[in-house]
């Protein structure tokens, strides 16, 4: 059809989709066969309204709808558009006209192209309904969403970042995405530019949001919410963060329209309060995840109806609220669905809250708890705790300095569950504190850690009375400056079902210390992390090659400088299951990579050598042997590794990813 071919007739293309569009608009509204079908009758508008008509804006449209159809009135439109003097004639039909014309368009792909008309099409499109798409009323309105969901088998994600954030974005999205079964996940960050104009956009084209994110917004107020709630009432999650704007009014205004809401976030908000929390708990029955911060006018009242009226509530994050005792004595007592608390900096939280909630003995399903920076875990009420959550699989604990070793072995005791426990920057806890812990025979404790616990000193002499962890698989003790050699020697001896072993940047330690626990330990060791043990040596590598080569799957041992080709020729010839190896910035050199790739049963999968200067461009046939398994190869600042060299590798070990 020449018509539709703009290029035929010599037409700029923009000026044929516009005419294009109009005429299908036309043909659409007088409901004529389409032009290729064009029989040749005259006929007439039936004089329909279209929408409230200014008369005189509207004088030259009406017009032409008026006039009979013929081939020959639509060459006359042609000239009239081409006449650069004259408005487009299109445009000056007021924005109801435009809106009722676009609701009428039929195909996503249409009104996407209309949308791209101009800034002012763009927003008129965006402000129609999804409901109100003519097209759309013949479906069934919520078995085709499911099907949609179907398909997409998640949701329709858009996300808009900094100049990138604008209205005239997220009216293009709103367009865009209203026919694909509708946006279902919206995330904004960091925009002064959005308004409520583009959320009116989103809200009226995509009701079925089901998640909205908004971080660093400051202009977002509650109008943005209003629109958003009259409109996505199957909104399921909301987030926000950094958006000053809104109070209590836009979030209540969510909460009381969209009852679906099963996850809430609110992060430093400074005028979100417990009012609309209260609203939250009234309305939102499904609310299972809540996740509060730094937000000054949420207070006692407003965490305590939320965590008193709902019933499937399962994960509640509060961190930096002005909330006292009475809180954490609710969660203590209503808490029963609660699986998962985190409690980060709750300053005027006393060891009276904490104790209170583990005596409540209300929090029946927790399963995980982590506790950051309060100083009202104490002794006294950390084994309340322990007492109080009887299913209680996972303890975090950090910066909680108030917790000394007394305190540690009563709660593990009393919390008999526990499957792992992690304990950071608890500078109270000793080597005492540990034993304790660890020498107690009835525990389930599988996996335990501490990291950076300063408190922490070398024994001076070995406890006489102790008993074997029958359960422990997993230890770490991570930069703990005062670990030496006779805790580790004790540890191996209080836990010889270890399979995983992690002692990163522990510079107390060498190879008798890691020596005297190699031995003890009666199943093989699988994983090892000995990053930063800066004393370890060679010997020790050879010992463990040669007792545990059978399992260890993974080592590293990154940044032990004293280790060299003497440890790699070990592990070649023992560490047959060895997949993932790291020596980086060890002293190793071309020799010993020889041995390595030399050692033709292994499988290694992943190897890094960065920052091994040793190592130079004479091993590049040991790489390309190495290469017939690995997945992975790190020569980062290997600077005797010459760029050919890499550039050869890349091209030979095409199935390895090589950083360099
Ligand atoms: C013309 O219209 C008739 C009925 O309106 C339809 O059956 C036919 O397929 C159309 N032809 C073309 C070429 O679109
Ligand atoms: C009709 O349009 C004209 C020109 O755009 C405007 O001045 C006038 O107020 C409009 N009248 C109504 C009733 O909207
Ligand atoms: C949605 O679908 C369900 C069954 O699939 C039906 O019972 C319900 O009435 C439908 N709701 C609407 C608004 O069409
Ligand atoms: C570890 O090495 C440092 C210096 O290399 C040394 O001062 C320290 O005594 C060593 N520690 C042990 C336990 O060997
Ligand atoms: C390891 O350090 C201890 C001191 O903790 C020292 O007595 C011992 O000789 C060191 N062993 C080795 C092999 O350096
Ligand atoms: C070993 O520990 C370092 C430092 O904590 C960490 O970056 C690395 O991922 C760990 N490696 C393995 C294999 O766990
Ligand atoms: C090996 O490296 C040296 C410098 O480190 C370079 O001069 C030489 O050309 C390299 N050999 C090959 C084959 O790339
Ligand atoms: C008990 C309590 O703290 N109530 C406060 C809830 O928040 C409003 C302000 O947002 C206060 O006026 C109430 O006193």
């Amino acid at each position: 059809m020449d018509l539709a071919n703009g290029a035929l007739l010599g037409l700029p293309s923009g000026f044929v989709f516009v005419f294009d569009l109009f005429v299908g608009l036309f043909l659409r509204v007088t409901k004529m066969p389409t032009l290729v079908n064009y029989s040749g009758d005259d006929e007439h508008y039936k004089g329909r309204s279209l929408c409230s008509l200014n008369s005189t804006r509207l004088f030259s449209v009406q017009d032409f709808y008026t006039q009979p159809y013929k081939r020959a009135r639509i060459h006359d439109l042609y000239s009239l558009y081409s006449n650069k003097d004259e408005n487009p004639s299109i445009e000056i039909l007021p924005d109801e006209c435009l809106y009722e014309i676009f609701r009428r368009l039929s195909g996503s792909q249409t009104r996407s192209i209309s949308a791209c008309v101009s800034k002012h099409w763009l927003m008129v499109m965006s402000n129609v309904r999804n409901s109100e798409l003519e097209s759309n009323k013949v479906k069934v309105n919520n078995k085709s969403l499911n099907d949609d969901e179907q398909e997409n088998d998640g949701y329709l994600t858009r996300s808009l970042e900094g100049k990138k954030a604008t209205d005239n974005r997220l009216a293009a999205i709103a367009v865009g995405t209203s026919a694909r079964g509708g946006l279902g996940k919206l995330s904004v960050r960091g925009s002064n530019a959005v308004t409520r104009i583009g959320f009116l956009a989103i809200a009226r084209s995509c009701p079925s949001l089901k998640v909205l994110s908004l971080w660093n917004v400051p202009l977002i107020g509650d109008e943005s919410l209003l629109e958003i709630s009259k409109e996505c009432h199957l909104l399921e999650s909301l987030d926000l963060s950094h958006c000053p704007l809104i109070t209590n009014k836009g979030l209540a205004s969510i909460a009381e329209n969209c009852p679906n809401l099963c996850s809430l976030t609110i992060e430093s908000c400074k005028n979100i309060g417990n009012e609309s929390l209260q609203a939250v708990a009234r309305s939102c029955l499904n609310l299972q995840s809540i996740s509060i911060k730094d937000c000054p006018l949420i207070k006692d009242q407003g965490i305590s109806t939320i965590l008193s009226s709902s019933l499937v509530l399962t994960k509640v994050k509060l961190q930096s609220l002005d909330i006292t005792d009475s809180s954490l004595a609710v969660i203590g007592c209503y808490g029963k669905s609660i699986s998962n608390l985190a409690l980060t900096s709750l300053r005027s939280v006393t060891q009276k809250g904490f104790w209170a909630m583990g005596n409540a003995k209300g929090l029946e399903s927790l399963m995980s708890l982590t506790i950051i920076s309060c100083y009202g875990v104490t002794d006294l009420s950390l084994e309340a705790v322990g007492r109080g959550c009887r299913v209680l699989k996972h303890m975090g604990l950090k910066k909680c300095c108030f917790v000394l070793d007394k305190g540690l072995v009563s709660f593990t005791k009393a919390a008999c569950c526990l499957e792992s426990l992690q304990l950071e920057e608890c500078n109270r806890i000793t080597q005492h504190g540990i034993l304790g812990t660890l020498s107690n025979q009835n525990s389930k404790l599988k996996s335990f850690s501490l990291v950076k616990c300063m408190g922490i000193k070398d024994l001076d002499h070995e406890p006489a009375d102790f008993s074997e962890s029958q359960s422990i698989r997993s230890l770490t003790i991570k930069n703990c400056i005062g670990f030496g050699n006779a805790n580790l020697a004790m540890i191996g001896k209080l836990c010889p079902h270890l399979h995983n072993l992690d002692l990163t940047g522990l510079h107390g330690i060498n190879d008798t210390g890691l020596f005297e626990l190699l031995k003890t330990c009666k199943v093989g060791l699988s994983k090892v992390n000995l990053t930063n043990c800066i004393n370890l040596t060679d010997k020790v590598v050879m010992a463990m090659a040669s007792i545990h080569g059978g399992t260890l799957e993974v080592l590293n041992l990154d940044g032990c400088m004293r280790i060299g080709d003497e440890s790699l020729a070990a592990i070649a010839a023992n560490c047959l299951f060895l997949k993932d190896l790291d020596v980086s910035k060890s002293c190793i050199t071309d020799s010993g990579v020889s041995c390595l790739s030399s050692g033709s049963h292994m499988n290694l999968q992943v190897l890094s050598l960065s920052g091994c200067s040793r190592v130079s461009n004479k091993s590049m046939f040991s790489f390309e042997k190495l290469g017939k398994t690995l997945v992975g190869l790190n020569l980062q600042g290997c600077n005797l590794i010459s760029s050919s060299v890499i550039e050869s590798l890349v091209v030979n070990l095409w199935r390895c990813d090589i950083l360099s």
